[in-house]
């Protein structure tokens, strides 16, 4: 994939650089996205129909269990080359900050300093009752353990399905959209609200879109550069 020049000579010029990434920037490091047909057990789920309030109330155990498979995962993922090339980017254009969809904490463990987690982060948990954060309670247990302080359920501390993203996140998320100049879009189908309308938002406040993934989405047809590829591919070349 050639890199327009024009793109390379705007990222060293920008002022401020947001970047909104989804499960696609984590697939390099072998961690399925939610658009991937699930492996093994969980082939037969929908990730859209476990990730949701109901679907812990109705059968807790099996919606623990499936974020104890993906807990595994990702402690076993390692940051990929994408990763890594946002960490040099941070370095050398002070004002980058990352919203992340995802709850793996890659960019963090790649050692990118300034990530907003939309979503949360499936490292860390709360009590379903009181959505107090846990850090430590009883022994690891199969089905969810319960809360020491209220005996509620604990579960991991993500934002499902029809539930509020967090407050301060988006906030912070909406205020950097709005005075950004450049936002790169990378490795989101752009379909899941209300993650999927910051770049259109960025680009009403004119910012300049970038969209990097393999396939199109929504936004494509939006963004002013589309670099179609896999991010461990084309980020290691925006750093010319
Ligand atoms: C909310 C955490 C208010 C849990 C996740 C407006 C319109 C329509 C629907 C809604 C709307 N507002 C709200 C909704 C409902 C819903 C929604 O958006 N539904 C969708 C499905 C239509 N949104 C919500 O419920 C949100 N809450 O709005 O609160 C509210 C309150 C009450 C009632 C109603 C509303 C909460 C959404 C957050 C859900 N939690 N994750 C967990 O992880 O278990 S979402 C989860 O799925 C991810 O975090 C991510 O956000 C999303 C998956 O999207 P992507 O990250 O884009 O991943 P995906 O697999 O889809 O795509 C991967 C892409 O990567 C692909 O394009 C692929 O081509 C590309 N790719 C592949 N390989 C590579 C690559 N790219 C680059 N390099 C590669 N190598």
């Amino acid at each position: 994939m050639k890199i327009p020049v024009e793109l390379i000579q705007m990222l060293r010029n920008s002022q401020e650089i947001a970047v909104l990434t989804g499960a696609g920037i984590s697939a390099e490091s072998g961690v399925p996205t939610f658009r991937e047909a699930q492996t093994g057990l969980w082939a037969q789920y929908n990730p859209e129909e476990l990730a949701t309030p109901q679907a812990f109330q109705r059968n807790p155990a099996l919606v623990w269990e499936w974020y104890a498979w993906r807990r595994e995962l990702v402690a076993k993922a390692q940051p990929n080359q994408g990763h890594l090339a946002l960490v040099k980017m941070g370095m050398y254009q002070k004002n980058l900050t990352i919203v992340t969809q995802n709850v793996d904490g890659l960019h963090q463990r790649a050692g990118s300093q300034n990530v907003i987690e939309l979503h949360g982060n499936i490292q860390r948990f709360k009590c379903a009752t009181e959505h107090r954060i846990l850090t430590e309670w009883g022994e690891q247990t199969a089905i969810p353990p319960h809360c020491p302080h209220c005996h509620g359920l604990i579960r991991p501390d993500v934002v499902w399905f029809n539930e509020n993203l967090p407050e301060q996140a988006l906030t912070q998320a909406l205020q950097l959209i709005n005075r950004c100049d450049m936002l790169l879009s990378i490795g989101t189908s752009a379909l899941v609200q209300p993650a999927a309308s910051l770049p259109l938002v960025a680009l009403r406040a004119g910012a300049t879109v970038v969209e990097i993934n393999p396939d199109t989405t929504p936004l494509t047809a939006h963004a002013q550069f589309v670099l179609q590829g896999k991010a461990g591919e084309i980020l290691p070349q925006l750093l010319q």
